[in-house]
């Protein structure tokens, strides 16, 4: 080939590749309304950080490492959390690629010794703790692999919807080692203790179904249906009360733990600071002169 010809094949190749390269504009991307974070946000190199109104969507950003936790990702997911813009009520998470996390980034594990891996462990429960009991509620968007650490930090999120390819493992029994990132303490309130042993100790992934079915899946979608659904819940979410997010991120997980008597004691301490703030009283007068929604069944 040469001259004229070489021009057409290149042509032909350029389009070809444009072709697969570009998306699908009949239907635009679910955060398609969302713009790029500005200032400490928009720093984090490891993390796509984008808001709309009131809903903030974190994208884990190492692809090519399956978006495994190294200890750069670990303080960037730490600094935004307790970074967020003041206008941020509702956060939605998610991951670029085809997983949504790796879990652990294995290659930085085996360079620690006792106390800097103490140390290493407790830095991801600050993250996680970050996540868990921070000022807004998090929705994780899982897709692929979400394991290890990957499901550590999914499980410290306030909602979780789970995409027809998502898998749950823990290969922490396979790679000889723990779980460090709050693993033990979240993963078995969601699906129970015998069900992470059988994880652990054989290696046994759980489909997305099953992640439903045992508890650690909140809502189950279609593959590339996740972050929509995600941003939706989370501008419902945004449209509540602050005081009851709080309540149900802080008092709620506390009170489980407590014993009933305590627990009930709590509850009503809780429940007299919601409903006292201005935003209840104006929310029970809203229903009452009938401006308000009613109570209808959700489609899900
Ligand atoms: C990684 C990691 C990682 C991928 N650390 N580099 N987690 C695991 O034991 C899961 C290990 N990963 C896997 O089983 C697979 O990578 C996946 C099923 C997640 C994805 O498979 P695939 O075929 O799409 O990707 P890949 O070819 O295996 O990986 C692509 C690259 O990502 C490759 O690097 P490359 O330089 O050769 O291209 C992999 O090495 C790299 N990669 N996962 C480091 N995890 C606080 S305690 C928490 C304890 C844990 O989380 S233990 C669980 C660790």
């Amino acid at each position: 080939m040469g001259g004229d010809a070489d021009d057409r094949y290149l042509y032909f190749l350029s389009i070809r590749d444009r072709e697969h390269r570009l998306p699908d504009m009949s239907t635009p991307a679910p955060d398609s309304t969302f713009t790029p974070a500005t200032g400490l946000l928009a720093g984090l190199d490891l993390l796509q950080v984008s808001q709309d109104g009131a809903v903030l969507h974190l994208r884990l950003n190492r692809p090519a490492k399956r978006n495994a936790i190294n200890d750069g990702l670990m303080a960037q997911l730490h600094t935004a959390f307790v970074n967020l813009p003041a206008d941020v009520r509702a956060v939605v998470i998610s991951g670029e690629g085809a997983h949504f996390c790796a879990g652990l980034d294995l290659s930085e594990l085996v360079e620690r010794d006792i106390h800097a891996a103490i140390l290493h462990s407790r830095g991801w429960h600050a993250a996680f703790d970050a996540i868990q009991f921070g000022r807004v509620p998090v929705i994780a968007v899982l897709h692929g692999a979400v394991v290890g650490g990957g499901l550590e930090m999914a499980a410290a999120c306030h909602i979780r919807v789970a995409e027809d390819s998502a898998y749950f493992g823990l290969p922490e029994g396979q790679r000889g080692i723990f779980v460090g990132g709050g693993g033990s303490v979240r993963i078995p309130r969601l699906m129970g203790a015998a069900r992470m042993t059988d994880m652990m100790l054989t290696g046994r992934v759980f489909d997305a179904d099953q992640g439903e079915r045992y508890g650690v899946v909140n809502y189950r979608v279609g593959d590339g249906a996740g972050l929509a659904k995600g941003i939706e819940l989370a501008r419902k979410i945004a449209g509540n009360a602050p005081m009851t997010a709080f309540a149900v991120m802080h008092a709620l997980p506390r009170i489980a733990e407590m014993s009933p008597s305590e627990g009930l004691f709590a509850e009503s301490l809780m429940a007299a600071s919601a409903s006292n703030t201005p935003e209840a009283q104006a929310r029970l007068r809203a229903f009452l002169e009938g401006r308000a929604a009613k109570v209808v069944k959700s489609e899900d």
